[in-house]
């Protein structure tokens, strides 16, 4: 998704900076102008630390947090219009660690946003549905950033799937009721408080659609982004 909206931005004829967050990646399909792995590597961290491949993507992410005033400066020598972090994959690994929290008070927190990701798979059906939402929430919850969902790798959906999903995500009842018929009884109550939170809290409204294999979907994050960073208007190309 990081080289589908950066090549997007740059068929507009926007800059961006392309800045890696995730220790772990082994190859990414875009050249990361900023890269953790310039200063974190995952075998090393395994090495010193006496850890196992999970343990030390933990590390990892505290790392990243130490790092940061380096990425820091890095990134303030570009002139840019968007900065794009990728950031790792498991939420354990970012949304859940301290040291993200850090990472992104460092890095202009007025004018930024989070994409959240949507496996498409998981969002298929109500319960996974629900759960992505859930897990949305808590990103915005501990991060503190307005949110935008979408749901990636769309083109692996039918079209009956992705209208079944806007049907959920613009109708609260809808969704309840397709919820109901897909858990057991026992499971009624905690459902029903579960999406009494999520609309308390305006989780689930206007999930979007894209991906990186068709391009479909890409401009509907800039039109988020350029909300939140410049308030809606269309900002000039540097
Ligand atoms: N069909 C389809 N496949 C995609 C799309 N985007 C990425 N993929 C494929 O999905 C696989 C996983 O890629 P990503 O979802 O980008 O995940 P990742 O960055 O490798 O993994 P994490 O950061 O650890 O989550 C790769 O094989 C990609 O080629 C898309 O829009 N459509
Ligand atoms: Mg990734």
């Amino acid at each position: 998704m990081t080289a589908a909206f950066s090549e997007w931005l740059q068929s507009q004829g926007y800059d961006s900076v392309l800045v890696n967050l995730d220790p772990g990646a082994d190859t990414l399909p875009y050249e990361p102008d900023v890269d953790i792995r310039d200063w974190i590597n995952l075998a090393d961290i395994m090495k010193e630390y006496k850890l196992g491949p999970n343990g030390a993507q933990i590390v990892a992410a505290d790392l990243l947090a130490v790092n940061t005033s380096k990425i820091s400066e890095v990134l303030a020598g570009f002139e840019t219009d968007f900065a794009v972090f990728d950031t790792p994959g498991q939420l354990e690994l970012f949304a859940f660690r301290d040291s993200s929290r850090k990472i992104v008070e460092a890095f202009d927190p007025e004018a930024s946003m989070i994409c959240f990701l949507i496996d498409p798979m998981l969002a298929r059906n109500p319960n996974g549905f629900v759960t992505s939402m859930i897990l949305s929430t808590i990103t915005n919850f501990r991060l503190e950033m307005p949110v935008f969902n979408t749901v990636s790798k769309a083109d692996l959906l039918t079209e009956e799937e992705r209208e079944r999903i806007s049907e959920w995500s613009d109708s609260n009842e809808v969704l309840f009721n397709a919820l109901m018929d897909e858990v057991s009884g026992a499971q009624n109550q905690v459902s029903m408080e579960v999406l009494r939170a999520l609309e308390t809290v305006g989780a689930g409204g206007g999930v979007g659609f894209a991906s990186a294999e068709t391009m479909s979907g890409i401009e509907d994050i800039y039109t988020v982004a350029q909300e939140i960073s410049s308030g809606g208007t269309d900002r000039e190309p540097r």
